[in-house]
């Protein structure tokens, strides 16, 4: 090999080098925002909210992060005309006004919803708006916001 043909191939790797070391950490941080909160939830057929593994449905976010919603379905009693089996409806605890964007259908089955937490930091109530069944009025949680 001759010195000009090694001092090519040196420089390539240093070319190299340097873009993987100044694209990894960009790769990483695109990465790191693209992962939401992942929450899922199963909306039943006995007008409650659940997740595996707890007794008391609530869930907990962090303001203005990025959340998917993931929610199975399954029809109570009674349902709307439009075919939406639950709510889920996202309201301020002090007031009990609704948070934009935060006013969910479900459909039986599985789907999902991307969604940003609220801003401001505190206590929500999440309360379905589908006359479910006789026991509607007790499908409610508790949503914290945390800053
Ligand atoms: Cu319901």
């Amino acid at each position: 090999m001759t010195k000009s043909a090694r001092y090519c191939r040196t420089l390539v790797w240093i070319a190299a080098a340097s873009a993987l070391l100044t694209g990894l950490p960009c790769v990483l941080a695109q990465d790191h925002a693209a992962q939401p909160h992942v929450i899922e939830l199963l909306a039943d057929s006995d007008s409650r909210y659940k997740f595996a593994g707890e007794r008391t449905p609530e869930i907990t976010v962090k303001a203005g992060e990025q959340v998917l919603l993931r929610v199975t379905a399954r029809r109570g009693k009674s349902w709307n005309r439009d075919g939406s089996i639950h709510g889920f409806s996202l309201l301020r605890a002090k007031d009990r006004t609704k948070v934009e964007g935060w006013d969910l259908l479900f459909k039986p089955g599985n789907q999902e919803f991307r969604l940003t937490a609220p801003a401001k930091p505190g206590e929500y109530v999440v309360v379905c708006t589908v006359i479910c069944s006789e026991d509607h009025e007790g499908m409610h949680m508790k949503f914290i916001v945390l800053p």
